[in-house]
C-alpha cells in the first residue's frame, strides 16, 4: 500500500519530537526523486562541506577500513558538494548503481524500491554550521560521505540491493522493525575484521566525528560477532553511541548471512522479547575488551 505524501510527512513529522521534516518536498517526481539543483549551493555550503570532509578524512586512518578509504579517496569530492549525476556516471560503470536525489526521509517503499533497483537515494541538503557534530535526519554529508564510497565494493553493492528486495518483502510480512535493526548494526554501524584490527564500515559511524573515534576504543559498550537473528532482535539507540556493535568478518559475510528468506526469522524473533541494546548473550565473546 503506498503511503500518501501527506500521510508520511504527517507520520514523519510526528517523529519523537514532532519537529517538522527540513526537506523540500514539493517538487518531487517518482518515489520522491527531485533535482539536486546542484548550482543552487551556495559558496558557505560548499565550505562548510570543505570543513567537514577535512574533520573526518583525518580520523580515518587506522579506523575506516580499507574499501571506504580507497573508494573515497578515487571519488575525489573533498572540494565541494559533489554533483550527484557526476558521481553516477561513474558509480553506473563500476556497481551500476546511481544516486537519486531526495528532499530527505523517504517512506519505506519509495526507499526500498530506490535500493531494489541500485538507485541510492541521497539527500540534497547540507547541515547547519552548528548542526556539524549532530543532526536528526540524515544529510547530504551524511549521505554521500557516509554512503557512497562502499556502493563501488561489488560485494557490499549486491547486499545493499538484496537489501531493498528484502525491505519490499518485508513490509508484507511485518517485518520492518526487524530489518530496520539489521540496517541500522551492519549498513549504518557495522564494524568489520582486518588484519590490523577492528575497523569501520558503516555509514552512521564514519560520518560522525565523535562517533568514529568512540567505537573502537575499549569503553562499556559491546563489539560482538554478527549473528542475524540475534541482531535483529537487539533494540538500537539513535540519539547516543550505540552500546553494541556487531562485526563481520568481511563483506561477503554480510551478503551470505544475509541472503535467506527471512520469514521463519521473523516468526521466531516476533516471539521472543527483544533485546536490551546493552545485552551479552551466553556465549558470546566481546571482540575489544574493555
Ligand atoms: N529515507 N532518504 C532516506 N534515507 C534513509 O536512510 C531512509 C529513508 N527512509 C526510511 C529508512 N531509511 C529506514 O526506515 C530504513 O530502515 C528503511
Ligand atoms: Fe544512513
Amino acid at each position: 500500500m503506498k503511503t500518501s505524501q501527506a500521510d508520511f510527512l504527517e507520520t514523519i513529522a510526528k517523529k519523537s519530537d514532532g519537529a517538522e521534516l527540513r526537506g523540500d518536498y514539493t517538487n518531487m517526481t517518482a518515489n520522491y526523486v527531485v533535482n539536486q539543483n546542484w548550482a543552487n549551493y551556495t559558496e558557505e555550503e560548499h565550505a562548510l562541506w570543505r570543513k567537514l570532509y577535512q574533520r573526518q578524512s583525518e580520523l580515518l586512518p587506522g579506523r575506516a577500513c580499507k574499501e571506504f578509504i580507497e573508494s573515497l579517496n578515487a571519488l575525489d569530492v573533498s572540494g565541494g558538494i559533489p554533483d550527484f549525476e557526476a558521481t553516477s556516471a561513474v558509480l553506473e560503470k563500476t556497481t551500476g548503481w546511481r544516486i537519486v536525489a531526495v528532499p530527505g526521509l523517504i517512506p519505506e517503499l519509495d526507499f526500498f524500491t530506490h535500493l531494489a533497483n541500485r538507485r541510492f537515494p541521497v539527500t540534497v541538503w547540507l547541515r547547519t554550521p552548528e548542526e556539524a557534530d549532530y543532526l536528526v535526519e540524515p544529510d547530504v554529508f551524511h549521505d554521500y560521505f557516509g554512503h557512497v564510497p562502499l556502493l563501488f565494493n561489488p560485494i557490499f553493492a549486491n547486499h545493499i540491493q538484496e537489501y531493498g528486495k528484502g525491505g519490499l518483502k518485508a513490509m508484507d510480512l511485518g517485518g520492518l522493525d526487524e530489518l530496520a535493526r539489521l540496517y541500522w548494526y551492519t549498513i549504518e554501524f557495522g564494524l568489520i575484521q582486518s588484519p590490523e584490527g577492528l575497523r569501520v564500515y558503516g555509514a552512521g559511524i564514519l560520518s560522525s566525528g565523535s562517533e568514529l573515534v568512540y567505537c573502537l576504543q575499549p569503553s562499556k559498550s559491546r563489539h560482538i560477532a554478527l549473528d542475524v537473528e540475534r541482531c535483529m532482535r537487539t533494540l538500537y539507540k539513535f540519539d547516543s553511541f550505540q552500546e553494541t556493535y556487531f562485526v563481520i568478518r568481511d563483506f561477503q559475510q554480510l551478503f551470505d548471512d544475509t541472503a535467506p528468506d527471512f520469514t521463519p526469522m521473523y516468526e521466531r524473533i516476533k516471539k521472543q522479547a527483544p533485546l536490551p541494546a546493552n545485552s551479552l548473550l551466553k556465549g558470546e565473546v566481546e571482540l575489544l575488551c574493555p
